[in-house]
């Protein structure tokens, strides 16, 4: 059994609704186990954008991680994701955060997620559904990472 998370977030249009719609679209390839509350956040990275809303997903799924990759690029495709400014306003975004305890670092793809440890709005979200996970290479739980960056702010 596969034990997968993925990070959602949307700061255009109706958020709540796009993250809904995004997660009604993965059921149709995979199982959701646990879905975190939603949480208002800061812009990251490009800050002259609206805050986005954030939530975790743990989702159990057959597809192999590129074609997991593929599937929900093809969600963020049909919502009507447009590619512009790095790290900019997005429709819909779903990261790959985890899959299993498996290291990928393929060209487009890398897992664990490269930044997720750096980043508050995807820990908050993953703490409330998976605080135990351990993060296969820094060997800590979300928890303790959630903890480790809140104490450096
Ligand atoms: N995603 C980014 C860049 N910055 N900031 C917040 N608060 N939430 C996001 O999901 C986010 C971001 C790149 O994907
Ligand atoms: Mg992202
Ligand atoms: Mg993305």
């Amino acid at each position: 059994m596969t034990d997968v998370f993925v990070g959602i977030g949307s700061n255009i249009g109706h958020k709540e609704e796009n993250i809904r719609k995004a997660v009604d679209l993965i059921k149709e390839k995979c199982k959701i186990l646990k879905k975190s509350s939603l949480y208002e956040t800061e812009p990251v990275g490009y800050r002259e954008q609206d805050w986005f809303l954030n939530c975790a997903i743990e989702i159990e799924t057959k597809l192999e991680p590129l074609e997991l990759l593929e599937f929900l690029q093809s969600i963020e495709k049909k919502m009507g994701r447009i590619k512009k400014i790095k790290n900019g306003p997005r429709i819909i975004d779903m990261d790959i955060l985890f899959y299993d305890n498996l290291f990928i670092n393929e060209k487009n793809l890398i897992i664990p997620h490269p930044r997720l440890h750096e980043r508050l709005f995807v820990l908050e979200p993953l703490k409330e559904i998976a605080p135990y996970f351990v993060h296969p290479v820094l060997n800590r739980k979300i928890k303790e990472l959630y903890k480790e960056l809140t104490d450096l702010k």
